[in-house]
């Protein structure tokens, strides 16, 4: 019988496993993986690599860590973010308290007994009085529904599965389906050897250069002697990154005013553009318009072919109001002989041959074809573990209509259970290990105060549920991503209830967030009822 089980061993579940070891309790990880590392052990795809500042995504609680670990570049590719998970888990020998591929099943909880009973697929049955999730906000894969793409006769892989061994690229007629974030950074790296690319977009987005450039010795010296203020910044900042927004606004200002921060924020490194711009461009669709008109200038001028420019430039969203993909020479890369862009909406997929993708302009026929088809967003790994509360009440049940938590952390009906990184969370909004770092410290707080106090059950109550989730739906109100089509609304085309967009993140920044956990801690866990029964 364990006090806590951890479900997965990603950033999140790490943090955590290290904060309960320290506090002396019986801690287990499970993992499905074979090793740590989470987002950064499936997404192994070419070219995956960070959006954000490096040094600003690493953990912050030990200076040991800080000192000794030293990122290569301002925006870490990703075979180095898992050496420093691996270097974490050794450090702290955190694989001593993980138990690898095995993958949670269902979690049941037991009443009377007051615990949950885990059932993993190695049919392994535990018990625990916790069941901390920390299974990952984009980590639950959704493959494309094309008829034949089971009968494709060349090797098929989606990215958020990719495999260990090396996937040849060089020389091959390689295809990719999805244009996101992820889709973005394959197309620009398969490119460089591919011998022949067909990239099949539906949606295009608004891509942004992201400057990446190793980090020199002196810069290395100066960011680690500069931790505690790149945290501070972060711990300010609207999302948890080194950029915030400016507080002018769009339409305030002068075109040459605005164009100029427009320059500015286009040359610079990372999400500056999306998150530092002018603060009414998310919000007010004239001012977005301005910021869509400038970058659709970009795409035009980096674009040889006008036809295929006009292509690449969304039509049915403004800028940022989707996850801003960011990129390294994606746009020049449709001007290279060897890469082909096949837009859907003209010319959709009609099947997956043996031999490749057929559209009403004939077969493309591919030896490789990479699905960078998204993920069932934030509560698909949720739902995919068959969750139980009290009462035989499903989770996925009780999230028909959308997901209801307290905090994002809590559930009422399913006591004891804690979501890091949950629907409705602000870490999921955020500048993850950030946020992840406060979430993993709330609840180690609020299972320390439980076990000083002889406290063996806590539950969101039902009102307190309610108004956190009322509240996550006045802050998103007037936002323009709450009008757009992307998975922070929970939308992705082949899932099964892919029309109707529920709000999945906690959109009023990590700060408020903050402060409002800290709150309901500073108030004995209002919100929540606790008891020591059983
Ligand atoms: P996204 O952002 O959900 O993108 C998925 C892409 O795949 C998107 O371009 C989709 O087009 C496309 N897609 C999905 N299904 C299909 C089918 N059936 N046919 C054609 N195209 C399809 O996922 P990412 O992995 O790129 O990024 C997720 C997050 O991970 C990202 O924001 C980062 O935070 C890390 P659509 O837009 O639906 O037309």
């Amino acid at each position: 019988m364990l006090d806590v089980a951890v479900i997965g061993a990603g950033m999140s579940g790490m943090y955590q496993i290290y904060k309960l070891r320290e506090l002396g309790l019986a801690v287990q990880g499970f993992e499905a993986g074979t090793d740590v590392g989470g987002t950064w052990y499936w997404n192994r795809y070419p070219g995956a690599r960070f959006d954000s500042e490096s040094y600003s995504y690493g953990y912050s609680f030990s200076k040991e860590v800080l000192a000794e670990w030293s990122w290569s570049e301002h925006f870490a590719p990703q075979p180095e973010t898992l050496r420093y998970c691996n270097f974490v888990a050794d450090k702290f020998n955190l694989r001593d308290n993980i138990t690898f591929g095995t993958r949670l099943l269902a979690a049941h909880y037991e009443v009377e007994a007051n615990n949950w009973l885990l059932h993993f697929d190695n049919h392994e049955v535990i018990r625990t009085r916790f069941l901390v999730t920390a299974v990952g906000p984009l980590s639950a894969p959704v493959l494309p529904k094309l008829p034949g793409l089971d009968t494709f006769g060349g090797e098929v892989h989606h990215t958020g599965l990719w495999p260990k061994e090396e996937v040849a690229i060089a020389g091959r007629r390689v295809g990719v389906i999805g244009t996101g974030a992820t889709g973005v950074q394959v197309i620009q790296e398969v490119a460089k050897t591919a011998a022949h690319l067909t990239v099949f977009q539906r949606t295009p987005n608004w891509c942004a250069p992201l400057h990446n450039r190793p980090i020199s010795e002196a810069e290395q010296i100066q960011i680690k002697a500069s931790y505690d203020a790149i945290f501070r910044k972060c711990n300010a900042t609207t999302n948890g990154f080194l950029h915030d927004a400016d507080p002018r606004k769009a339409l305030a200002v002068s075109a040459q005013e605005r164009e100029a921060l427009f320059e500015k924020l286009y040359a610079e490194p990372g999400f500056g553009i999306w998150l530092s711009n002018f603060s009414d461009v998310l919000v007010d669709e004239a001012a977005n318009q301005t910021i869509s008109r400038f970058v659709a200038d970009k795409i035009r001028q980096r674009v040889e072919d006008p036809r295929t420019a006009e292509k690449l430039i969304p039509k049915d969203h403004g800028f940022g109001t989707r996850r801003v993909p960011m990129e390294t020479r994606y746009y020049e890369v449709y001007n290279q002989p060897n890469v082909e862009l096949v837009d859907l909406v003209s010319t959709p997929i009609e099947a997956v041959t043996p031999k490749g993708v057929k559209t009403p302009d004939g077969e493309v026929p591919l030896d490789l074809l990479i699905l960078a088809t998204g993920f069932d967003a934030v509560r698909g790994a949720l739902d995919r573990i068959d969750i139980r509360g009290r009462h035989g009440l499903e989770l996925k049940q009780k999230w028909a209509d959308g997901p209801v938590t307290y905090l994002g952390l809590g559930v009422s009906g399913f006591p004891n259970m804690l979501t890091l990184v949950g629907p409705h969370n602000a870490a999921t909004f955020c500048n993850i290990p950030r946020c992840i770092e406060q979430n993993v410290d709330w609840v180690t707080d609020v299972i320390q105060y439980m076990t000083r106090n002889g406290y063996r059950r806590i539950e969101a109550t039902q009102a307190a549920e309610r108004e956190w989730t009322d509240h996550v739906f006045d802050v998103a109100e007037g936002l323009l991503l709450t009008k757009t089509r992307s998975w922070f609304m929970g939308l992705n085309s082949n899932l099964e209830n892919h029309d109707k967009p529920r709000l999945l993140v906690y959109a009023g920044g990590s700060p408020r967030y903050r402060e409002r956990c800290e709150e309901v801690a500073n108030q004995g866990y209002a919100g929540f009822e606790l008891s020591r029964g059983s």
